[in-house]
């Protein structure tokens, strides 16, 4: 597919994908939803890459659904708008690498949607965050409604939903919608040297951690028990990654992830 908004840049073992319709404050139309899907699966295939970085160019990281494109939308296609979201959104946060958010400005509305899919977030202290869906007669259609008292608490989702209120960065880190914030021009250098980080370890477990996690969450607490001892011991054995790690720590050498 010819990409006409995501640009993606590959860096070592990094993607980084910006969204690139600044005209439009980054507004998500069905072209981005196609987009979206499109660099998963290119993603997805790439090995080599163990990060993937979100961000937005210019002066906000996505500022909404794109409005323009909603308002003549009846009933059932507002129902099928939703449902195209959630599922793109859905494809992101099911990817088996850790996918980081850098949050460079406005997060509204389904932009914020798209941030809380993505692992974490990390914030420029000119982010502004806020589900504005009410202002519009509105409520989220990209799984805002579910995401955002997950991540923050029923009251504190509540609050930003029926208010409307923006927040900035550092309050979004207070609520624990984001868990970091750094000044504007090194948001980038910033979140790549967190994507290195992760990068360089295990590379099965971590893609692990992001499956029991994510899975553990939707499950009892002995269920996901028992999926983190199935896990554990994938990691265990011969040739293992596991192996690979712990032999690398006992002869005081820095592992070599096969
Ligand atoms: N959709 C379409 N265009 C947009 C959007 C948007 N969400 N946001 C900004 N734009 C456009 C503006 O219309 C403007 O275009 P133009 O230059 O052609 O007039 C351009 O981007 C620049 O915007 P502004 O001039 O407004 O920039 P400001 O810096 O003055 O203001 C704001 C920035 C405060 C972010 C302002 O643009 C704003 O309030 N935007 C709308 C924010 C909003 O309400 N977002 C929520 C949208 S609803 C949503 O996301 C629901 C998700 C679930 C949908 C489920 C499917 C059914």
């Amino acid at each position: 597919m010819d990409f006409t908004i995501l640009k993606l840049t590959i860096e070592d073992s990094l993607a980084i994908v910006t969204i690139n319709r600044p005209q439009a404050l980054n507004a998500l139309n069905t072209r981005f939803f196609n987009e979206m899907d499109a660099m998963v699966g290119k993603i997805s295939g790439m090995p080599e890459v163990k990060v993937m970085i979100i961000t937005g160019e210019g002066k906000a990281f996505v500022a909404g659904a794109d409005i323009a494109e909603m308002v003549d939308k009846n009933e059932q296609e507002g129902s099928d708008f939703s449902r195209l979201g959630q599922n793109t959104f859905r494809s992101l946060e099911k990817m088996e690498i850790p996918v980081i958010a850098a949050i460079n400005g406005f997060a509204l509305g389904g932009g914020l949607e798209l941030a809380m899919a993505c692992d974490f977030r990390i914030a420029s202290t000119k982010a502004k965050f806020g589900q504005p869906e009410v202002n519009l007669g509105l409520i989220p259609g990209y799984a805002g409604t579910q995401r955002l008292p997950r991540l923050v608490g029923l009251a504190d989702a509540l609050f930003l939903l029926m208010t409307a209120g923006m927040i900035g960065a550092e309050d979004a880190l207070r609520i624990g919608l984001v868990q970091k914030v750094v000044e504007p021009e090194v948001l980038i250098e910033e979140t790549k040297k967190i994507a290195q980080t992760i990068a360089s370890k295990g590379p099965s477990a971590v893609k692990l951690i992001k499956f029991v996690v994510r899975q553990g969450m939707m499950m009892d607490f002995e269920q996901g028990c028992e999926l983190e001892a199935v896990n554990f011991g994938s990691l265990f054995g011969k040739g293992s990654e596991g192996e690979t790690g712990m032999k690398a720590f006992l002869n005081k050498e820095q592992a070599k992830w096969g």
